[in-house]
């Protein structure tokens, strides 16, 4: 970092020194500093220039006085209904993660991004423009505002799976958050003595000087850039108050700087949920999942079994770290300690257990608001007491027929893990559970069958390098259509696609090798119906994976992959499921899928591409010629 605040507005003296007592209350507080936090600290002040400093302890004081705090400026409201429990409602234009502004800075293009065109896996920018950025944007940003150093892991302290990160922000509403999101203490602070980390820099880009100080969502959409340099361990984000813009230990620290140390280093940052299944006899086994956003990884983590006897525990519902051991087992850990999971269709019906887990200690974020002080949202499914009204995320009048969604359709709760009832004994285990299947899935109402398995681990990688699903309002695309989204990763790619197939493709060799499979809950009919009632019922495709890695269920090839042969998917009790539309491999469809597929590997992976992915493709579209 460079820059001065002497050159901007003269606070502090000619040299690099700080005068800390201007901007510190308690200045026993930096002495727990170990020095190379101290450092990032020091620079991170030289360049923004804030007026106060905070080290957060992660204490519940600290939190609660946060949480006053940002409720006597108006930028949280409290939810009487419910348990501390609060509101923030962000500036229209800051509501969810901005693909077209994050870039991956690294000395080469390609160490970054595969072949194609800019935009499609992820966007490039060069050091000298990066620099050029940053001096554009952060010099002097935080004037007028408190500076809050968050030191926190991803995962349990001292996992040899965990990571360091400290995250300097001037907004509170990012430093409640991290609370909530990350492991924050005395821990990390120790840890921090002896291991590197990662330097995340926040900064809502609002100076007091220039905005003013009690605007409820300051922010700079228009300027807003989310740089990660993997080369140096460093992420800067400008200009958003927004979730994954500014919650840095998730998107940007855990899946694109991870997924590249994850490389260098031997194992998986993935976009992932991680559950516990335990059947009736009582075995369990651990499966990883990867959808693209907003595709129901919370949900599936989280599943009420419609089917008797089982049971399903949550480790984590959006981001695995997993690494083979040395008896060969592949092992994972959630880098998290809560969940950040969008709201609208949430219900009892739903997901009873995330209803139930976000009554007390919870950030909402864009929900609508009762009269009586509860939440609404679309698809929540609740009647309202008599004379109750809603007010929408916008802050004005709400009825069902306003026209308008009541919710953001990105909106969001920020809760604690330990909230959840269903949480997993070993959630946080430092050596990570044992993973036996891994699943792709996505949004795909036409032609994709309900769940198919993969020959083999090299098809298995083709598979979720060939996903696609319906584009969702997590990110700043509007309307529907079907997007490639390899991996449920493509926003978050850390590195060239190409060699993270190429390192998929290396771990093909471990004793305990997990099967792969793909699933598909949303498939339509012709008039637009649901084939599949989805929810707890996908116990019964849980249920079928489980016995096919047991070695006990039947399946039949097609040219997909591996399907429930006759009789194998437990169906009783479930009525008027059209088994044959579930599961049709029809030849037009998957012709057009291949070309697509072969058209963005060709197109955005090109020579990057590992061979053994064009074999696969190759392969599909030979067995997909045999159809009738
Ligand atoms: C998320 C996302 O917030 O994937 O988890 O966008
Ligand atoms: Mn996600």
């Amino acid at each position: 970092m460079n820059g001065s605040c002497n050159e901007s507005n003269g606070i502090h003296e000619q040299n690099d020194d700080i005068s800390w007592a201007n901007i510190l209350d308690d200045l026993t507080t930096l002495e727990k500093l170990p020095e190379p936090v101290l450092q990032f600290v020091k620079q991170g002040v030289q360049l923004c220039c804030p007026d106060k400093l905070h080290l957060c302890q992660g204490s519940h004081d600290e939190q609660a006085t946060l949480l006053a705090l940002l409720e006597t400026r108006g930028q949280l409201g409290r939810l009487k209904k419910l348990n501390n429990c609060w509101l923030a409602r962000t500036d229209p234009r800051d509501v969810a993660r901005v693909e077209g502004r994050t870039v991956m800075v690294t000395k080469n293009r390609r160490d970054a991004v595969a072949g194609g065109d800019n935009g499609a896996l992820g966007r490039w920018m060069s050091l000298e423009d990066f620099e050029r950025a940053k001096a554009e944007r952060f010099p002097g940003c935080m004037k007028g505002r408190t500076m809050y150093v968050m030191p926190f892991s991803m995962g349990p302290v001292n996992s040899p799976l965990a990571k360091l990160g400290v995250e300097l922000t001037d907004s509170p509403y990012v430093a409640v958050s991290m609370h909530i999101m990350t492991r924050v203490g005395p821990e990390v602070l120790q840890a921090l003595q002896q291991n590197d980390f990662v330097r995340c820099l926040h900064s809502v880009g609002a100076p007091c000087t220039s905005t003013d100080p009690r605007a409820t969502w300051p922010c700079d959409p228009d300027r807003t850039l989310i740089a990660q340099l993997p080369e140096s361990g460093e992420i800067f984000s400008y200009g958003s108050g927004y979730g994954g813009n500014s919650l840095l230990g998730k998107k940007c620290f855990a899946l694109r700087i991870a997924s590249r140390m994850a490389r260098e280093q031997g194992w998986l940052a993935e976009h992932m949920l991680i559950l516990g299944i335990t059947n009736p006899q009582g075995r369990k086994k651990y499966m990883v999942a990867a959808f693209p956003s907003a595709c129901g990884k919370t949900n599936l983590a989280m599943m009420t079994p419609a089917l008797p006897g089982w049971k399903v525990e949550c480790v984590g519902d959006d981001i695995a770290w997993m690494k083979f051991d040395e008896q060969g087992q592949l092992r994972a850990i959630n880098p998290e300690f809560g969940f950040f999971g969008v709201a609208p269709g949430t219900s009892i019906k739903t997901n009873p257990v995330a209803m139930k887990m976000i009554q007390s200690n919870t950030i909402f974020t864009n929900v609508g608001k009762t009269s009586d002080g509860g939440i609404y949202w679309e698809g929540i499914d609740e009647k309202l007491a008599k004379g109750v009204t809603i007010r929408s995320w916008l802050d004005e009048p709400w009825t069902p027929s306003s026209g308008e969604p009541c919710a953001h359709p990105n909106s969001r709760f920020c809760t604690p893990l330990q909230q959840c009832s269903i949480l997993d004994p070993a959630w946080d285990d430092p050596q990570g559970v044992p993973i036996e299947a891994i699943i792709f899935g996505g949004r795909r109402p036409q032609g994709v069958p309900l769940v198919y398995e993969a020959f083999n681990w090299k098809h298995g990688v083709f598979i979720g390098a060939a996903m696609r699903s319906e584009s969702t309002a997590a990110a700043e695309f509007k309307g529907k259509h079907i997007m490639h989204d390899p991996f449920a990763m493509r926003p978050f790619f850390g590195y060239n696609f190409g060699d993270y197939l190429a390192h998929w493709l290396s771990m093909d060799k471990h004793s305990h090798q997990p099967r792969i499979y793909h699933v598909n809950w949303f498939g339509k009919d012709a008039d637009g119906h649901f084939l599949w009632p989805g929810f707890g019922q996908n116990a019964r495709v849980l249920d079928w994976i489980f016995r096919r890695v047991e070695g006990e269920a039947e399946a039949i090839e097609t040219a997909v992959g591996l399907v429930p042969a006759p009789g194998s998917l437990n169906m009783q009790e479930l009525e008027a499921v059209d088994e044959e539309a579930l599961f049709s491999v029809e030849k037009g469809f998957w012709e057009d899928e291949a070309r697509k597929v072969r058209a963005f590997l060709e197109g955005q992976v090109g020579n990057d591409l590992p061979a053994e992915m064009l074999i696969q493709l190759k392969q599909l579209e030979e067995r997909v010629a045999e159809l009738p």
